[in-house]
C-alpha cells in the first residue's frame, strides 16, 4: 500500500489505503482530541501531515513508526485506534533540536481518558485535550468495575508491546467465576515457606483484628501451609464477614481503578505468587501478600469500613487528589501500624506478608510518626525496598474516624451516598 519516493525519505500514502487495519469501534463515549508535543524522535526530514480520506497524505518513516506504536498501543490497552494524526515541527526558540508536535485523534470510553493523559503524560513534554472532563469518570454500578482493569505500565515508546507479562493473566468479568489455579509444586514450597515463617511472628506482632481473623481462616478457609487458598473460597468467607469480595486481577492496577473498587467493597487480588528467591519481601503484590496480608483485615468490620471510605473519597477525584488518597493507602492497609494494650501492633497488609518487613517495623530502627491523614497523605513513600518511616494510629476506630474527616474536606461538585441494597452510587446535587 505505502510506496517509497525516490528523493525524499518519506513514505506516501494515498489517502484511500488505509495505513492500518480498520477494526470496529468499541462504544466510545466520549472523544478526546490529544496534541503531544514529544521530546523524542527528533525529525531530520520534510514533514508533512497526514489526515482526512480527501487529501494525498505523506508521513515519513520515523512519524510512520510513531503512529504504528502509537496505534499498537491504544489498541491493546484502549481497544481502540488513531482517527487523526499529524505531526508539524514545533515553534521551538532557534537552536533547540527539532521538536514535533504530534496530534493525534482518537475516540476513547470516558472511564479511559484519566489513565491515557497520565500515561502521556510520562512521556511528552505537554499533553493538552480539547475537552478535560471536569469530573473525572468513576463508577457508578457494581458492574462498571468492569472498567476499572488498567494496569500500570509505562507508555514506553521504544516499545512495540506495552503490556506487562501477566503471569495468571486474562480479563474477568463481573459475574465470571473466580479463577481456579493449580499451584506448581515449587509454588506450593513458596507459599509454605512464607506461611511457616510470617505464624510464628504473628502472635507477636500482629494486631488482635488480624489474629482473631487469621484463627478463623485457619477454621473454615483452607489456611494451612500445605494449601494455597482459593480466591473463590476466600470472596465467600469475606462476603459473609463484611460484604467485601474478591476480584482477580491481572497485575498492579492504577490507584484510581484499584481505590473505586474498594467504594464497592471489592477487592483486587492478583493470583499468581512470588519468586521463590525471595520469599520474604516482594515489592510487588502476590497471593502471598492478598491472602496473608489483606483478606485477614478485610474481615474486620472497622476495618472493612475504613478500607470502603478511602475507596469512596476517590470516586471523582483530580489526579492530585488520588495520589494523596492512595499515599494514604499506603501508609495505612499496606503498611500500618497501630496501638494496642501499650504496645505497637502491625495491621497493614504489606508487614503482614513479608516476614523481612514486619521484623524490621517493629525493630525501633525506622522512623515512627503519629498518623495524621494531612500528614500522611503527602509524605514521599517508595515502593521497591522497606518504609523509612511508619505511621502509628491510636487505633483502627480513630484511624477511620480522621479518614473521614479528611474525606469530608475533599472539594467536589456533588455528594456521594452507597446504596448497599443495589451496589451503586447515589450522587447528590449534581450541577
Ligand atoms: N493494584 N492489583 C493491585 N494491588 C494493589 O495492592 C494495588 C494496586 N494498585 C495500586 C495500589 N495497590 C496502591 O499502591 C495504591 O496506589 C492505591
Ligand atoms: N512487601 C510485601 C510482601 O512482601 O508481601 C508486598 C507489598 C505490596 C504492596
Ligand atoms: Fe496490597
Amino acid at each position: 500500500a505505502a510506496q517509497s519516493s525516490p528523493h525524499r525519505d518519506t513514505l506516501h500514502l494515498q489517502s484511500h489505503q488505509s495505513p492500518w487495519p480498520l477494526l470496529p469501534h468499541p462504544q466510545a463515549v466520549s472523544t478526546q482530541h490529544l496534541a503531544i508535543a514529544t521530546p523524542y524522535l527528533p525529525m531530520k526530514t520534510d514533514l508533512v501531515g497526514m489526515s482526512g480520506p480527501k487529501e494525498e497524505t505523506y508521513l515519513d518513516f520515523q512519524s510512520l513508526e510513531k503512529l504504528h506504536r502509537m496505534n499498537t498501543w491504544l489498541l491493546q490497552m484502549f481497544e481502540t485506534q488513531v482517527y487523526h494524526f499529524e505531526t508539524r515541527r514545533a515553534k521551538t526558540p532557534k537552536n533547540s533540536v527539532d521538536d514535533l508536535d504530534i496530534f493525534v485523534g482518537c475516540e476513547v470510553h470516558s472511564a479511559d481518558v484519566g489513565i491515557l493523559i497520565t500515561s502521556l503524560k510520562k512521556v511528552a513534554k505537554d499533553v493538552k485535550t480539547s475537552r478535560e472532563d471536569k469530573v473525572p469518570w468513576f463508577p457508578r454500578k457494581i458492574q462498571d468495575l468492569d472498567k476499572c482493569h488498567h494496569l500500570i505500565t509505562k507508555y514506553d515508546p521504544s516499545l512495540d508491546n506495552g503490556h506487562p507479562t501477566c503471569p495468571i493473566s486474562s480479563f474477568h468479568y463481573r459475574g465470571d467465576p473466580l479463577p481456579h489455579v493449580e499451584y506448581t509444586g515449587q509454588e506450593k514450597a513458596t507459599w509454605r515457606e512464607v506461611y511457616r515463617k510470617l505464624k510464628s511472628l504473628y502472635p507477636t506482632h500482629a494486631c488482635t483484628q488480624y489474629l482473631d481473623a487469621f484463627r478463623q481462616l485457619e477454621k473454615h478457609c483452607g489456611y494451612r501451609e500445605d494449601n494455597i487458598p482459593q480466591l473463590q473460597d476466600v470472596s465467600r468467607f469475606l462476603k459473609e464477614r463484611t460484604g467485601f469480595q474478591l476480584r482477580p486481577a491481572a497485575g498492579l492496577l492504577s490507584a484510581r481503578d484499584f481505590l473505586a473498587s474498594l467504594a464497592f467493597r471489592v477487592f483486587q487480588c492478583t493470583q499468581y505468587i512470588r519468586h521463590f528467591s525471595s520469599p520474604m519481601h516482594s515489592p510487588e503484590p502476590d497471593c502471598c501478600h492478598e491472602l496473608l496480608g489483606h483478606v485477614p483485615m478485610l474481615a474486620d468490620k472497622e476495618f472493612a469500613q475504613f478500607s470502603q471510605d478511602i475507596g469512596l473519597a476517590s470516586l471523582g477525584s483530580s489526579e492530585e487528589e488520588i495520589e494523596k488518597l492512595a499515599t494514604l493507602y499506603w501508609f495505612t492497609v499496606e503498611f500500618g501500624l497501630c496501638k494496642q494494650n501499650g504496645l505497637i501492633k502491625a495491621y497493614g497488609a504489606g508487614l503482614l506478608s513479608s516476614y523481612g518487613e514486619l521484623k524490621y517495623a517493629l525493630s525501633n530502627k525506622p522512623d515512627y510518626k503519629p498518623f495524621d491523614p494531612e500528614v500522611t497523605a503527602v509524605h514521599p513513600y517508595q515502593d521497591q525496598a522497606f518504609q523509612p518511616v511508619y505511621f502509628i494510629a491510636e487505633n483502627l476506630e480513630d484511624a477511620k474516624v480522621k479518614l473521614q474527616n479528611y474525606a469530608m474536606k475533599i472539594r467536589k461538585p456533588f455528594a456521594l451516598h452507597y446504596d448497599p441494597f443495589t451496589s451503586s452510587i447515589e450522587v447528590l446535587n449534581t450541577p
